[in-house]
């Protein structure tokens, strides 16, 4: 059954979550600016407001950093809603952010809202944040694979924006769930403790941001003391796609220099992602970098190269194929985590539910493939939850029910984007 999105009350998601040129994610539980969140969010604006849009992009990058990184947080207004707000992060930048960065999407954001404007001020506009979409990309090819191996690491599980995911279990237990600050959780004060992470999570991820914030946020001293070191797979392909998509605005605002730094950086990425393919699992696996030993996890960011092209036809196939054997298993499809993994939680955040914008990204690489039935049926089961649920910040992939924040802004934005 093909259900349909009510695109006015999507709008009126972000519309109402606009805080003066950026959007929340939801209010109350993230009051705030997040880096990937934007991006999509962004694209759900340009549907229908470009000058809204291009303003999410910019005050995105007025966070950046004089080293290229986009933080994962901005805080442009102070809010108590939140924990760990800037103080915690310690970072001086103004305006304050986090230190540590997310997928960046913000290239294909670009791209996207550049390839749908009618504005007289468009190439303006996308040629500033082309600038600093390069910056970025730099900043992540420097700091997070110093050693030039191709694939860029996460320092912190939040980089990955997939926070608990159980592709980070092992590595992430041998950081000492020993904080120095205060932890003052604000999250399970706005949505219920089994949906959220576990306070034991808490103790690492504030573990490691107080060793970051004594390092004095230095990439390479965060680089040498990091207990924690993934080759994630959403930040990986996402920032293929990136390039990919930098690459194409590069045709127009960059220099030859920088087009040939471009796509000497894909074709690096290209080959060392190509090795972290599972034959048996279907989908692509993380690395951990300190242990060196590829993590033997199926998770939906293992099927994110496909939106980066990286797949031959068959890989694609065979992951498409993996798709429809977890669909066989549970009612909505991508859960975050294999169903048949006994560490599949299908309400505990990134351990088992339903994200939107995972969905949007696998079945725009599905289709790129032609896999046209499998990327409909991705979308389709997507816009049935949305319009079922409402803009839920999650969905639990047994019962289709939605789960975390409400009135979610990338829930909304892609809700637009499957509308169109
Ligand atoms: C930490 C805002 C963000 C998303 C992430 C999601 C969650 C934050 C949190 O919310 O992370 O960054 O406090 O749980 O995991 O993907 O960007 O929506």
């Amino acid at each position: 059954m093909t259900r349909r999105i009510d695109t006015a009350a999507a709008r009126d998601v972000l519309i109402a979550n606009d805080r003066g040129g950026y959007t929340v994610p939801t209010s109350r539980l993230y009051p705030f600016q997040w880096n990937w969140d934007s991006a999509f969010v962004a694209m759900g604006w340009a549907t229908f407001d470009e000058e809204r849009a291009w303003r999410e992009l910019e005050r995105l990058v007025e966070g950046q950093w004089a080293d290229g990184m986009v933080p994962h947080i901005v805080f442009h207004a102070p809010s108590d809603d939140y924990f760990p707000g800037p103080d915690v992060w310690g970072t001086h930048h103004s305006p304050p952010t986090s230190g540590i960065s997310q997928p960046p999407v913000l290239a294909s954001a670009v791209k996207f809202v550049f390839d749908h404007a009618k504005g007289a001020d468009a190439a303006k506009r996308a040629e500033g944040l082309y600038h600093a979409a390069l910056a970025s990309h730099r900043w992540w090819a420097i700091a997070r694979d110093p050693e030039g191996t191709g694939l860029v690491a996460i320092l912190h599980p939040w980089e990955s924006g997939m926070d608990n995911s159980p592709a980070w279990d092992e590595a992430f237990a041998r950081v000492p769930a020993e904080p120095r600050t205060e932890i003052r959780r604000r999250d399970t004060a706005h949505v219920g403790a089994a949906m959220r992470p576990h306070d034991d999570d808490y103790r690492r991820y504030i573990h490691l941001v107080d060793i970051f914030r004594e390092a004095g946020w230095d990439a390479s001293a965060l680089w040498e003391k990091a207990p924690f070191k993934v080759a994630d797979l959403a930040i990986n392909a996402i920032l293929q796609r990136a390039e990919q998509d930098l690459a194409h605005l590069a045709e127009r605002f960059g220099s030859e220099a920088e087009k040939a730094e471009i796509s000497a950086r894909i074709e690096k990425r290209a080959r060392a992602l190509s090795a972290l393919w599972s034959e048996e699992r279907g989908l692509y696996q993380p690395l951990d970098l300190i242990s060196g030993a590829r993590i033997d996890v199926s998770t939906s960011a293992g099927f994110l190269p496909l939106f980066a092209g990286l797949p031959s036809a068959d890989q694609a196939r065979r992951m498409a194929a993996e798709i429809v054997r977890w669909r066989g298993k549970v009612a909505h499809g991508v859960p975050s985590t294999s169903p048949f993994d006994p560490r599949f939680e299908p309400k505990r955040y990134w351990r088992g539910p339903v994200w939107g914008v995972v969905n949007y990204m696998i079945a725009e690489g599905l289709a790129a493939y032609e896999l046209t039935e499998e990327a409909d049926a991705i979308r389709a089961d997507t816009r049935g939850l949305i319009s079922s649920q409402g803009f839920a910040e999650y969905f639990d992939p047994t019962t289709g029910e939605g789960l975390g924040g409400g009135s979610f802004s990338w829930t909304a934005a892609i809700a637009l984007l499957l509308s169109r």
